[in-house]
């Protein structure tokens, strides 16, 4: 079937800022070992991928608002749409050449996520979904694993890190359970491409906590028109942002179970 056009600008965003995201990795390895000087370059590219994403989109669809990681929300003469832009999700691995980051792109309309793209520039795997019509990776469609609950589950997460680290006695909690119920735990460092791997069943659920709208935002969409559920962590409707559950149904359901007598107070 074809594309949505949106998702076509989409993806023609996502591949452009995944060049310059791929071709800045060779400056990555000269780079001075200063920890400002790399900080500093990874801004840099964050920045300009940023940049050729909403560049490419306005030149297009003018009057679409943003909400983008590295300059914030910029309101469109119409509300009607808002491109919700994560330019580099997974800095602090790119920062080290540790190959796991993605380019994350949503459409929002009206208030509902509508269209994801999300594309890993170092396999060069394009994500894509337009809700109510599935989801696929390049031309295959994507299905979450099958898997029906916690018994032999791999599960994604994200460890607490900074702001959040307020939470780090209760996830490890969260950790000890999950490690002794399931396979056992990754921690990829990329939220969008965690999300993008559970819609394609590479992982049975995810979790993770105090992320911000653009991590989740395509990722969302991608999951739940993969057979997928999202939610928060203690299973209610989930608002763009914050803590997020994600995963094949029954594992979903399976490891909210697992998670709650961890959830913080505040969370609740
Ligand atoms: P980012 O690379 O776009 O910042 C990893 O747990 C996830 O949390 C990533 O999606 C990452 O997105 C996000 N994150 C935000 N701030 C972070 C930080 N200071 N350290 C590590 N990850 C961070
Ligand atoms: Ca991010």
């Amino acid at each position: 079937m074809a594309l949505h056009p949106l998702v076509n600008i989409g993806i023609r965003a996502a591949r452009r800022a995944g060049n310059v995201i791929f071709r800045s990795l060779n400056r990555l390895e000269s780079l001075e070992v200063s920890a400002k000087g790399r900080n500093d370059f990874v801004t840099d590219v964050d920045r300009g991928a940023e940049a050729e994403i909403i560049d490419t989109i306005r030149r297009v669809y003018p009057d679409h608002g943003f909400l983008a990681e590295e300059s914030g929300v910029s309101a469109g003469k119409s509300d009607e749409f808002v491109w919700i832009i994560d330019p580099l999700d997974g800095t602090t691995n790119y920062l080290h050449g540790f190959p796991q980051f993605c380019v994350s792109i949503a459409v929002q309309h009206r208030g509902r996520i509508e269209h994801a793209v999300i594309y890993d520039p170092m396999r060069q795997e394009l994500f894509t979904a337009s809700i109510g019509q599935g989801a696929q990776v390049d031309d295959k469609k994507l299905r979450v694993s099958k898997s029906k609950g916690l018994e032999g589950a791999l599960i994604g997460t994200g460890f607490p890190y900074r702001a959040n680290l307020k939470w780090l006695d209760s996830y490890m909690g969260m950790f000890k359970a999950v490690t002794l119920a399931t396979a056992g735990l990754r921690r990829p460092g990329s939220a969008a491409l965690d999300l993008a791997w559970v819609a394609a069943g590479r992982t049975d659920a995810f979790f993770e906590l105090g992320l911000s709208p653009w991590d989740t935002a395509a990722g969302t969409l991608l999951v739940t028109e993969a057979g997928g559920r999202i939610g928060t962590l203690t299973g209610g409707d989930y608002q763009l942002g914050g803590e997020i559950v994600a995963g094949s149904p029954k594992t979903y359901e399976a490891l909210i179970a697992l998670l709650a007598p961890h959830v913080p107070e505040e969370l609740r």
